[in-house]
């Protein structure tokens, strides 16, 4: 029995310099010391020896017993050590790293152009107005006084649905449309997709347009310079130069257009502004009492003043961008620029 003994005292140290996990360990110590252990086992068996042998085998059983429950607590000890110190290792974070760039998201240039317009007309109190991009001939023609065999509607190429519905080619339809829902006084501003048939680097067959109008009692001319110098001004700086040029468009009376002093030639005149110093930006004028009539306004009641610019030009003269398509590629070299 005193051989079983050491014996079971060697192979638990055998094992226990193998074990390499709290599992190893946790088996090692039920099947030397677990109810049916081989040291427990001999213990039992220890009360069937002669007195003499019993005291003596029984000390040193017990001697065993305490120093392998030690080694035992201790392997799972270093165990536990070694793990801490290779998660340690492992999940260490180098602080001193440089951090990872965020790419950050950003408005498309024309929604930029954009909000930039429709905030200033909030300040002067105008409010958005949305309305449909399939139209009725009614809407983008007839009610703007341009009737069927009207030269306007060959100056812009129209896309036909059928025989009186239309891709608006202008958002002058959503005023129209505002003006037969509200009494004045109005004061709207249209943005959104307008159509005609018209490419180039400069045109696109599909683009974007801002309009406004301004109607009341006792509104002038004078009116108009003053809300439109003040949006030039805001868009493309105080010392910035305009002036009226007279124009004509069907649905006005007086008309004008509004052009800024060219920006890169300082008015010399280049390739840009044509050698004419000036950059045409907004067209403009009075609304004619003939489109009154059309919404059941009184002309003679009400006056008023309305507006119209393309923001894809606003936008290339803003930015000093060449070719339009360069708005609809969403090639990420351009647009990380804006
Ligand atoms: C322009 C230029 C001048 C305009 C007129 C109207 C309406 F509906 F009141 F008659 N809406 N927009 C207008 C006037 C648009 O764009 C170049």
């Amino acid at each position: 029995m005193k051989e079983e003994l050491e014996k079971i005292r060697e192979e638990c140290q055998a094992s226990l310099s193998e074990a390499k996990t709290e599992m190893d360990v946790a088996e090692i110590r039920v099947r030397i010391l677990g109810r049916k252990g081989s040291l427990t086992q001999l213990l039992k068996r220890l009360g069937s020896l002669p007195e003499a042998e019993r005291k003596q085998i029984g000390r040193r059983a017990n001697e065993i017993k305490e120093k392998l429950e030690a080694r035992i607590e201790q392997a799972l000890e270093d165990i536990r050590e070694r793990e801490r110190r290779e998660s340690l290792a492992k999940e260490r974070i180098d602080v001193t790293l440089p951090g990872r760039r965020m790419d950050f998201g950003r408005r498309h240039p024309l929604t930029q152009t954009l909000d930039e317009i429709v905030h200033i007309f909030s300040l002067l109190g105008f409010e958005v107005v949305e309305g449909p991009e399939v139209e009725l001939d009614y809407y983008n023609f007839e009610a703007l006084n341009i009737p069927k065999g009207h030269p306007a509607r060959e100056m812009q190429a129209t896309f036909f649905i059928s025989e009186d519905v239309v891709l608006r080619t202008h958002t002058s339809p959503v005023q129209v449309r505002t003006m037969e829902k509200r009494r004045p006084p109005v004061r709207v501003i249209c943005p959104g997709v307008v159509y005609r048939c018209d490419s180039d680097p400069t045109h696109s067959p599909m683009f974007h347009q801002v309009e406004g109008l301004l109607v009341d009692r006792g509104i002038t001319f004078s009116d108009l310079k003053g809300v439109l110098t003040v949006f030039v001004h805001r868009m493309f700086g105080k010392e910035t130069n305009l002036r009226f040029r007279p124009s004509f468009f069907p649905f006005t009376e007086p008309s004008a257009e509004i052009d800024i002093e060219c920006f890169i030639c300082g008015g010399r005149g280049c390739s840009v502004c044509s050698n004419t110093g000036w950059l045409e930006i907004l067209g403009s004028g009075m609304v004619d009492p003939a489109v009154y009539r059309f919404v059941d306004y009184n002309p003679e009641e009400v006056t008023g003043f309305a507006f119209g610019m393309g923001i894809e030009r606003i936008a290339m003269l803003k930015f000093g961008i060449h070719d339009i398509r360069l708005f609809y590629t969403n090639d990420l070299r351009f647009l990380r620029q804006f």
